[in-house]
């Protein structure tokens, strides 16, 4: 039996893995709180609480300096982390393993690093309709800096890649692709690695905003074959303020640091400075250490419960919510990929997403409204908000029930 096949016909008991997250088990505004806002951030559970804790009170010391016991240790854990994060998306080597503060940190060090390397005037960056903030103004920022130019793919009417206009966007001019694997607004599961192949025809380096892809399914970067790799820790069952940015060695070597400081460097005159080899030239000072910790953490409770496991369970639920609310009167789908992980839109044509989501709230169910920090993609669905309900392996079909009842309230609030 392949190690995948083994891997799914694992049992797990997802009822009893919501025991690991109190913030579930209370009540908000008088009922039981249904949390479907896993794409702002997801909940923690309490393996990953109690890492933090313990390092907080009985391991914290500064890392990379002490020549002291408790600052090894606190080296250790720290770097710990890192190894885990190598074997989690399958990179080559833990060098490649680059810490940040999240993923819109990462994406602003490649924009800036790579960017101040490699473009030139006329230049061409390809991203798409449905990038979120963080995956387009790092780049508009570059090219007004460098005179490179940015080209759009753009989405169709079902939330898909329109993939026959990204090829014929696609020249020798192209140096970078940045786009999402996963759509925070419409939930949308990119071909990434066809976009990857097909980049790397022209020469072009692919970045890949993972943020919304590796809480919910296996992610293997040898396979993508992608030049980065970005995501945030909090989104995954870690803490806020620490993210990872995988990039190639021969990247990552080539590339000048993006911040200065500390721990970054070989040796400071001056006359002149040397940097430290990757990742470390690009870490510079004194790191959320706790965070780092939390992540390794995170990632053992995610393994222990297993990737797949985790991509079966939410395929079923995000499919049940979507059946469900399609045959809500009334309610309109932003966004019908043909492939969906966790996240699901729609607006109603007399009900504003934000009273929706007000409404909700009310009776404990939490969504985001808005325009989710993807201004373009809404305004290609010519939507200015959607309510979004985003879904984690700890949600379940009560929740999305709960949902239902509660956007079929709302609608007779407004009748
Ligand atoms: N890229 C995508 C696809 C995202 O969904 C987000 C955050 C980011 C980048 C930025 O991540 P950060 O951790 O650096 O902030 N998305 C959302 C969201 O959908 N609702 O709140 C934050």
């Amino acid at each position: 039996m392949s190690q995948t096949a083994k891997s799914i016909s694992k049992h797990v008991n997802f009822d009893q893995l919501r025991k690991d997250f109190p913030v579930l088990s209370q009540k908000m505004n008088g009922n039981p709180l249904v949390y479907l806002d896993n794409a702002a951030s997801s909940q923690m559970p309490v393996q990953v609480a109690d890492r933090l804790d313990h390092y907080h009170r009985y391991e914290h010391a500064n890392v990379h300096r002490g020549i002291h016991t408790l600052s090894q240790r606190a080296t250790d854990e720290y770097e710990e982390t890192r190894k885990k994060v190598q074997h989690f998306i399958n990179a080559k080597s833990q060098d490649e393993i680059i810490y940040t503060s999240g993923t819109t940190d990462s994406i602003n060090l490649v924009a800036n690093s790579f960017g101040t390397l490699y473009f030139k005037k006329g230049d061409e960056i390809i991203l798409s309709e449905m990038e979120h903030h963080a995956n387009i103004v790092p780049w508009q920022m570059i090219a007004q800096r460098t005179g490179a130019v940015i080209k759009v793919i753009p989405v169709d009417d079902n939330g898909d890649l329109d993939m026959e206009a990204y090829k014929k966007l696609l020249n020798s001019n192209t140096k970078m692709v940045a786009i999402v694997h996963v759509s925070n607004a419409l939930g949308t599961v990119n071909p990434v690695k066809e976009i990857t192949g097909l980049a790397h025809e022209q020469g072009a380096a692919v970045l890949i905003d993972g943020a919304q892809a590796v809480p919910h399914k296996t992610v293997d970067v040898q396979d993508l074959d992608c030049d980065f790799y970005t995501f945030s820790a909090h989104k995954m069952c870690g803490p806020t303020g620490f993210g990872i940015l995988f990039g190639k060695k021969e990247y990552l070597d080539a590339m000048p640091p993006y911040r200065g400081g500390g721990d970054m460097i070989d040796k400071v005159s001056f006359e002149e400075t040397t940097y430290n080899v990757a990742p470390f030239k690009f870490e510079a000072g004194t790191p959320p250490i706790a965070a780092g910790i939390g992540l390794g953490s995170a990632i053992d409770y995610l393994q222990n419960i297993g990737m797949d496991q985790i991509a079966e369970r939410e395929e079923k639920l995000v499919d049940y919510a979507v059946n469900r609310l399609k045959m809500i009167d009334g309610l309109k789908m932003i966004g019908t990929p043909k492939k969906r992980a966790s996240a699901a839109s729609f607006v109603f044509d007399d009900i504003h997403a934000s009273d929706m989501g007000t409404l909700l709230d009310k009776r404990g169910i939490a969504v985001r409204t808005g325009h989710h920090c993807a201004q373009p993609i809404l305004r290609r669905f010519n939507v200015p908000a959607t309510t979004r309900a985003s879904l984690s392996f700890y949600n379940t079909t009560d929740d999305v029930d709960r949902l239902i009842d509660g956007i079929e309230y709302v609608k007779t609030f407004f009748e």
